[in-house]
């Protein structure tokens, strides 16, 4: 059975270019969500979407989609393939790009052959789904969805103190469209597993079927600056170490629950920070994940019963802030056999699998039926330079999307 396939060279040159763009002094990939970096990324994918032909729209917080009409499908859902382009501090080239670039490569493919499809074709990509400089993550489809409102969102002070809102008008992404102006048919997100399950198993795509839950917290700690070398250990109220017993606390527990239970602090600043100093503050945050919402909720409950203690035995304030909080979310059963079908048909290995990352599909899920398409990530490395998934499963992956979107998109009946 022969089967269509996107163009390889398009889509890799592309993926290595919109790789290089956004690299700072030290040559990290960063280009973190409305900064002058995401914005050269940003105009490169939209110089790409025009010379596709495709109409370019842009969202009130940013979202950036490129639409195929296509003949006549006017007024009908779009099929909707999504992902993102802002990256992590020094990142790997894949996260995100990937699938907005596929999802354009099988548009372009598709309006290459004269397909016409039964509806509308867009590729989106969402703004700020990393959260690294303004929580939460995966901002611009929770907008999108309906689960934030729009003012709210473009309020968002960052942790460099600028205001998502500001950014984004100056960088020119402040867009003229309601988020939520099209209500997909369906969505499909292609994304490298940045795990290590599809590599370890050797199966070469992953339907996915549902995404674990995940919370953010900052944490801050309130002890005594106090001189290093004459304050004896009984008389300090030493918030550095305080938030060494919260992490020490986060990972022996999540290591000994025998479950997929994970907990990470990503952030930390002392103040006053001086090697002489007792730290008198320390702000860290805090990511606990499970894919099980009771499980995760009584992660959360022990992290607070814990922070009491530690405030009551060390003598330290202790407040909390809620970053993000997203339950648990299970995938369209109907595209999660698609993908499983299209693989089938391309020979193809695949495994359903459970997504430990947070991705823009979990809130379009809200508003249509929507699943990903994963591919293996070398080592189950991501977020780090070193992220790597080999030219032949970027490829074969952009296939699967190929046919799971000709399927959605000529109004095919799921198997
Ligand atoms: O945090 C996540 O899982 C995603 O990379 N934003
Ligand atoms: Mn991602
Ligand atoms: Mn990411």
């Amino acid at each position: 059975m022969s089967h269509r396939s996107i163009d390889p060279a398009r889509l890799l040159g592309r993926i290595a270019t919109l790789g290089e763009i956004g690299r700072d002094a030290e040559g990290r990939l960063v280009r973190l969500a409305a900064s002058d970096s995401e914005r050269l990324g940003r105009d490169q994918f939209v110089a790409w979407l025009e010379e596709a032909g495709l109409e370019v729209a842009v969202d009130h917080i940013g979202n950036i989609f490129g639409i195929w009409n296509g003949a006549g499908v006017d007024g009908e859902k779009p099929v909707m393939i999504g992902s993102h382009i802002d990256t992590v501090i020094d990142a790997g080239i894949y996260d995100g790009c990937y699938g907005v670039l596929a999802g354009l490569e099988v548009i372009e493919t598709l309006k290459d052959e004269g397909f016409e499809p039964s509806r509308p074709i867009v590729v989106a990509a969402f703004t700020n789904e990393e959260g690294v400089r303004y929580a939460p993550d995966m901002m611009g489809s929770l907008v999108y969805s309906g689960g934030l409102d729009v003012a709210a969102a473009l309020e968002t002070v960052g942790t460099d103190g600028t205001v998502l809102g500001d950014e984004l008008a100056r960088i020119g992404y402040a867009g003229s469209h309601a988020p939520g102006f099209m209500t997909p048919h369906a969505y499909v997100e292609l994304h490298i597993e940045q795990g290590p399950v599809l590599e370890r198993e050797g199966v070469p795509v992953g339907a996915v079927e549902d995404l674990q839950g995940i919370s953010w917290q900052k944490v801050t700690i309130d002890g005594d600056a106090n001189h290093a070398g004459t304050t004896p250990i009984s008389m300090r109220r030493d918030a550095g170490y305080a938030a060494a017993r919260v992490i020490t606390f986060l990972r022996d527990r999540a290591k000994a629950s025998n479950t997929p239970t994970v907990a990470t602090v990503g952030c930390i600043a002392f103040e006053p920070n001086a090697i002489n100093v007792i730290p008198s503050r320390a702000t860290f945050t805090v990511d606990l994940r499970d894919p099980e919402e009771d499980r995760l909720q009584k992660e959360e409950n022990a992290l607070a019963a814990f922070l009491e203690l530690l405030s009551a035995e060390e003598g330290v304030g202790v407040s909390v802030e809620r970053l993000a909080r997203f339950e648990p979310v299970k995938f369209d059963q109907a595209i999660v056999r698609q993908i499983e079908a299209a693989a089938r048909d391309r020979g193809l290995a695949c495994k359903r699998m459970t997504s430990g990352a947070g991705h823009d599909a979990q809130m379009i899920a809200r508003i249509a039926p929507a699943a990903m398409i994963f591919v293996p990530s070398h080592g189950g490395i991501s977020h780090n330079p070193k992220e790597f998934t080999a030219d032949t499963e970027l490829v074969a992956g952009a296939n699967i999307l190929l046919d799971v979107v000709c399927r959605l998109a000529t109004g095919e009946l799921p198997r």
